[in-house]
């Protein structure tokens, strides 16, 4: 690792950083920031350790018990820096219909001149960290680099875990390379003698891409999606738009591996808003009552997929670690996630247990006290009295992929795994079935776009509010979605008239819930008996049922061995209830018009075709 004080004029580069452009860059960005220091990562065990202790010395880690939890650390936010802010997210295209009406735009010139002043001087007292990360396996044709400028050590560790960070990454960039400019600020500057807080941060925040010249420029916010660029602002937001323009995909899909009893193996690749179970799903243990399959994670939230010579969709997970929602994990919804958290763990946001380990509401048994994520005391008799959680709702941990004993031996194989069949799946108590497959690739890109989800504490702002999230990247799509689902005719197209099979679709939904308001289906590891359906129908074995939206199995179809599901319970979750799906498709119609310019004519005229067969 090498920092130096910054002494005013130009930035020393050490030896290993060779590319001009980014040296170029570092330093007129030191000359806007104007950092105390410049601290240029080199990704090593080390450096990390290092770093740590620089953030427990800040008062922003708490070291946990050894014994318990070894290398593990905890993190507890501003109260007002909780979540990724959509509001304050904004695509500044040249032109704002690129942008589309799902994204908050600015013009470029206007959003330079607003983050001028605030990007003036906002590192003083700070160090800048220079973090240079791959997103996918280095040197893969299907990887990214960027490069992240931050005064926040924090990140600096979390981006060594989430992402392939370190000195490598130069190798790879070379002399004249291409990388992602990622420039964060907690936007907290420091004067001489002033005394830091725990978790900086500002009022006011900024989330800014500008997709033409592919950069982006994050201010005020020190948590998660905000802050790690390389997460959604980069691997979603930028890439979608480098995806668009080069052919290929970028999406918020887990990536998993699936074995039969037979040893065939399947990858299928799963959308579903934040916080919805997506690093549960990609863990999944299959039910006792299903022996010899298998599940292997390759990725839990994205995937970047891009077609190969042969016609097939190969996909990379760009990540490297998970960054996961803590409340709700026990070793009974997801078992390999508990065991991945044994050690080496940054925790955010979660309680602090009186023998220095972590607690959060859904792990186990409440302990009798513990501090909550705002440092009071919480107890079982507090929280009953005031409703105080001991962990936010959107406390997470950060964990490497290695840790992960269910990880798929191909999860780092530059050449990426081959899609069998694509998920997409909203958070609905009403109206969605449990599955329905698409019968082509149209249908599936009508059900992916018209998806609807009940809103999770991974954004600010009102939860439980169901809200259109197209193909789960309403927050992420970084420019029209019209446009966006344009693309995805498009390769579908491309890729049917050049021969390939295409992927299954499937639309799911776990979430449905009964009269009494409770969950039918039981999900976690029995949602196996889903996707061995699904894997039945790829292999030909299963005949499904035409529905009006597509093909859905049988009762009969599904393996039940092992689990008390009954005919009347599967019709609970698998109904398709007319007057439900007649509102449905009005909230369909309202989401078409507000997506009128560019929305492709397929999408219309697949709603009309389901409107006939529900006789409406
Ligand atoms: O805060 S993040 O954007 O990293 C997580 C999420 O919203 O899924
Ligand atoms: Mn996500």
């Amino acid at each position: 690792m090498t920092t130096t004080a910054h002494q005013g004029a130009g930035v020393k580069a050490p030896s290993f950083v060779k590319n001009q452009k980014l040296i170029a860059w570092v330093t007129d960005m030191v000359a806007l920031c104007k950092p105390a220091a410049v601290h240029w990562c080199d990704g090593s065990d080390a450096e990390y350790q290092q770093l740590c202790q620089v953030l427990v010395d800040a008062g922003t880690f708490k070291k946990l018990n050894a014994a318990k939890r070894p290398n593990s650390f905890l993190a507890c936010s501003d109260p007002s820096d909780v979540a990724r802010v959509e509001d304050r997210t904004y695509i500044c295209s040249e032109h704002k219909e690129h942008a589309g009406p799902t994204n908050n735009w600015m013009a470029p010139a206007e959003m330079r001149q607003t983050l001028q002043p605030l990007f003036d001087g906002c590192m003083a007292g700070r160090t800048m960290y220079v973090v240079p990360f791959s997103m996918g396996p280095l040197g893969s044709p299907i990887a990214h680099i960027g490069i992240e400028l931050s005064d926040s050590a924090y990140v600096a560790v979390n981006m060594k875990i989430m992402t392939r960070m370190g000195q490598a990454v130069y190798q790879v960039l070379g002399t004249d390379g291409e990388f992602v400019p990622c420039v964060h600020t907690v936007g907290a500057p420091l004067k001489a003698g002033d005394k830091d807080v725990s978790w900086p941060c500002n009022k006011t925040k900024y989330i800014v891409h500008y997709p033409e010249t592919r950069e982006i420029w994050s201010y005020g916010s020190g948590y998660g999606g905000n802050a790690l660029l390389g997460k959604k602002c980069f691997a979603l937001r930028i890439a979608s738009n480098m995806g668009r323009d080069q052919g290929w995909l970028a999406e918020h899909m887990l990536i998993l591996g699936v074995t039969n009893p037979e040893g065939q193996k399947y990858h299928v690749a799963a959308a579903f808003p934040s916080a919805c179970g997506k690093t549960n799903f990609a863990m999944l243990i299959p039910p006792a009552g299903m022996p010899g399959w298998k599940v292997t994670t390759i990725g839990d939230d994205i995937a970047w997929i891009k077609p190969g010579a042969d016609g097939k969709l190969r996909a990379i997970n760009p990540e490297a670690g998970y960054f996961g929602v803590a409340p709700g994990t026990n070793t009974l919804t997801n078992p390999n996630c508990m065991a991945s958290l044994d050690k080496d763990v940054i925790f955010t946001n979660v309680a602090l247990t009186d023998d220095g380990d972590v607690w959060w509401e859904g792990m186990s048994e409440a302990p009798a006290h513990c501090i909550d994520w705002q440092g009071q005391d919480w107890t079982p008799a507090i929280a009953k009295e005031t409703g105080a959680k001991a962990a936010h709702p959107n406390a997470r941990f950060t964990v490497a992929a290695t840790n992960n004993p269910a990880l798929d031996s191909a999860w780092d194989d530059p050449a990426g795994v081959v899609i069998d069949a694509f998920i997409f799946g909203g958070r609905r108590s009403t109206t969605v079935p449990l599955v329905t497959e698409a019968r082509n690739w149209v249908e599936g890109v009508y059900m992916a776009a018209t998806m609807g989800s009940e809103t999770t504490a991974a954004a600010a702002g009102q939860q439980g509010v169901v809200r259109r999230d197209p193909f789960a990247m309403l927050p992420f799509a970084g420019y029209n979605m019209s446009d966006y689902f344009q693309h995805w005719l498009k390769l579908g197209h491309k890729l049917r008239v050049n021969g390939a099979t295409l992927p299954a679709i499937y639309c799911v939904n776990w979430f449905r819930k009964g009269e009494d308001g409770k969950f039918v289906w039981p999900g976690y590891g029995e949602n196996m008996r889903v996707l061995k359906w699904m894997i039945d129908r790829i292999e030909g074995k299963a005949a499904g049922q035409e529905n009006v939206f597509g093909i859905s199995p049988s009762y009969g179809e599904l393996n039940w061995q092992g689990l008390n599901f009954t005919a009347e319970q599967f019709h609970t979750v698998t109904h398709i209830d007319k007057a439900a799906w007649q509102t449905e498709l009005g909230l369909h119609e309202e989401l078409f018009q507000q997506l009128a310019h560019h929305l492709p004519a397929e999408l219309p005229a697949t709603k009309l075709a389901i409107a006939h067969r529900l006789g409406l």
